[in-house]
This record gives structure tokens, sequence and C-alpha cells, in this order.
């Protein structure tokens, strides 16, 4: 292979080393009538990605979720495009977040669900954020995301959470995949993340409906779910309700049903459901359902959903504006020279942080 014919591409930095050992060789569009359509182009034009989003093509939707990914200036901008067009006739749908401890059955769950609303005319994406992802590039929602029978479906999308980048970088990235799966078409979003952080409070921000899943017998303590996180919570699906877990499953409802008396409702006016589940025996979905059609109905009524939906898409501009001032303060140039003088200078005690910062902001702001 010609040398020249390979190059970086778009994703790595412009001065990438040898560290990134990825090359790209740039694909040849073979005139030959049939053969054309198997040949991948290198890139659709933003109304291109926009007509094919519309028309429901899950390729297209995917590679638009691409773009978005892309920390590369020229996908940012392409992204911006797509998203602006695609705002001008956004879809409908209820947005689901789920949570709860890792193996506690939410992608099984998800599945059984996913399958019942397809059949139902339903069309469903599912998107995952997984916290580890961020820390360690590790991936703890990893290929058990699969949920094989669902990702055969047509009518279903499944995404896996990008596996690098900040958890507010992630999230931000989710809340515009959620918008153009919309526009694809999709009326059901699920997303869901493992329940051992931050990432609880992140999803809680984007969705309608929280739902909080649980295993029985797990122990009085809230299964190393932190206590906040109930609080969050719509609905708590006690599940894996199957089998010799099914007596221990209903005393879990019980008790939670409960417990929750005394805590204040996730969504004013609504009280926090418990019931069971098993998704591995489809029992309990459809009432879950109804739960969720329960919950929409009602807060769409008291204008309730409405209203969350509007403080949720502020909030999403006020963490934007966040990220965009600390992403352009540590990329600026005296900043970054300065930054490790004034740190030496902190750690031998010369210099009070506070200082540090007020130095810090005069060349930024110069
Ligand atoms: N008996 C029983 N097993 C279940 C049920 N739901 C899930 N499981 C099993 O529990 C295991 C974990 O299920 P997952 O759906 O991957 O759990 P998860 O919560 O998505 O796990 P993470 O993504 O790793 O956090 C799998 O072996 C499932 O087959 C259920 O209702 N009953
Ligand atoms: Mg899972």
């Amino acid at each position: 292979m010609n040398k020249q014919q390979r190059y970086n591409p778009d994703w790595q930095p412009k001065d990438a080393g040898e560290e990134f050992a990825v090359k790209v060789v740039k694909g040849e569009v073979y005139k030959s009538s049939n053969a054309q359509r198997y040949i991948p182009k290198n890139e659709e034009s933003v109304d291109e990605i926009v007509s094919g989003i519309r028309a429901k093509n899950r390729n297209i939707l995917a590679k638009a979720i691409t773009t978005i990914e892309s920390s590369s200036e020229k996908h940012r901008a392409k992204a911006r495009a797509i998203l602006e067009s695609v705002l001008n006739n956004p879809g409908e749908s209820i947005r689901i977040g789920i949570t709860g401890m890792p193996g506690a059955g939410k992608s099984t769950l998800i599945e059984s669900l996913g399958l019942k609303l397809i059949q139902n005319g339903h069309r469903i994406a599912v998107l995952t954020i997984d916290p580890s992802s961020s820390i360690s590039k590790g991936s703890i929602l990893g290929d058990k995301t699969r949920m094989e029978k669902l990702s055969r479906e047509e009518n279903a999308f499944i995404r896996p959470s990008p596996s690098s980048g900040t958890l507010g970088g992630v999230a931000r990235k989710t809340r515009e995949t959620i918008t153009l799966c919309e526009a694809a078409g999709f009326d059901v979003i699920i997303i869901e993340t493992v329940g051992v952080g931050q990432s609880e409070i992140t999803v809680r921000s984007m969705v309608d409906f929280f739902l909080l899943v649980l295993i029985p017998g797990a122990g009085d303590e809230l299964q190393g779910i932190k206590k906040g996180v109930v609080e969050l919570a719509d609905a708590i699906a006690i599940n894996k309700a199957d089998g010799e877990n099914e007596k221990k499953a209903n005393i879990a409802k019980a008790d939670y049903s409960n417990a929750l008396h005394y805590l204040m409702p996730a969504t004013k006016g609504w009280e926090t459901k418990v019931s069971t589940t098993s998704a591995i025996y489809e029992t309990g979905i459809e009432e879950l359902w109804n739960v969720i059609l329960e919950f929409e109905r009602l807060t769409k009524d008291t204008g309730v959903f409405y209203h969350r939906r509007k403080q949720q898409a502020v909030d999403w501009m006020n963490r934007m504006v966040e990220d965009v001032l600390k992403e352009s303060f540590f990329a600026n140039k005296s900043v970054k020279d300065l930054l490790p003088i004034l740190k030496n200078q902190i750690q031998e005690g010369k210099i009070l942080p506070t200082v540090a910062v007020e130095k810090l902001m005069e060349v930024y702001r110069k």
C-alpha cells in the first residue's frame, strides 16, 4: 500500500505522533453500476443525513451520532447543522431513564419491554451512559448492552455509550442523540445507566420518567445504591421476581412501598410506584408499562411533563455553557503556559490557590 494514501482520521489530534497507530485509507467509489451501493461513501452531506434520519434510516442515524460524538472541529460544525435542521421538526417521545446496580437485570428488562412495545407498534431507541467509560475507558455495561433479540428488530435502535470523554461530555452527546433518535421516529427512548455514582443524576436530568431496578433479598441496605437515588425514582421495579425469589420480591415490594411514604416524590403530583417484574419470564412488564403510561397521562394533564422538559432544556444550556467555558479556558495558550508554573508554586507554598486563580483569569481575559 502506498504510504501517501494513508492519513490520520479526523478524531486524532492534528499533531498526532506514532502513538496513534490508526491510519485511514481513502475509499474509492467504483463507477460501475451496482457495485456503487456497496462501497461506503466517505461522508454524507448534512442534507443527506437529515433526510436519511427523517426516512428512519438507522445506518444514517448511527452515522449522525458518530458525527456528534466526534471531537474534530469539522465534525462539530456539521453536527450543529444537523441538529439545527432536525430541530425544525422534532419528533415526539417518552424518555425513560433506567438505573440499578450492575447485574440487576436492566438490559434484560429493557429488551423484554422493548419487544412488547414493538409488537404494539412503537419504535424503541436504547442509549447507555456508562460512567466507567469516562474514568477508566473501560466499560461496565460493555458487551452486555447488546440485547440481542431487540437489536435484530427493525424498529429498535441500540447505541452504547461513547467510550471516552467526561461524564458531562458524554451526557451532552446523549442529549443530542436523543434529539436525533426522536427525529428518526423513535417514540420510546430508554437510557440505561449503572447505579454507581453521579450518572443517575445526569440521566434523571434528561428523562421524563425514571425507573430504579432493584433485586430482592440483597439486604435491607439499599444495595449499594445511594439512598438519594430512591428519591429520584418515579417507579421501582423489584426484578428477578421469579422462582425462589418471588416471595422475597413481594416482601421487598411491601418494604419499599412503606419506606416511600417518608420520602418526597420525585415528580410533583405523582406517587412513586413499586412493582415486581421478571425480565426473563416476562411477568410484570405490561403492568410496568401501564405505570409509565399513567405517569405520562397524569403529568401531561397537570403540565408537569412540559414544565420539566422546559427546565431540562435550560439546564442543558447552562451545563453546556459551563463545559464550553471550561474547555476554552484550558485550551487557552497563556493559561496552558502559566498553569504548570503556578501549580509548582502552590505545591511549594509560595502562592495561594486564590491568587493563582486571579492570575490565570487575568491572562485568560487578555
Ligand atoms: N432469574 C432472573 N434473572 C434475570 C432477570 N433479569 C435479568 N436476569 C439475569 O441477570 C443477569 C444480568 O442481567 P442484565 O440484564 O445484563 O443486567 P444489567 O442490570 O443490565 O447489568 P449491567 O448492565 O452490567 O449493569 C443476566 O444473567 C440475566 O439473565 C430476571 O428477571 N430473572
Ligand atoms: Mg446492562
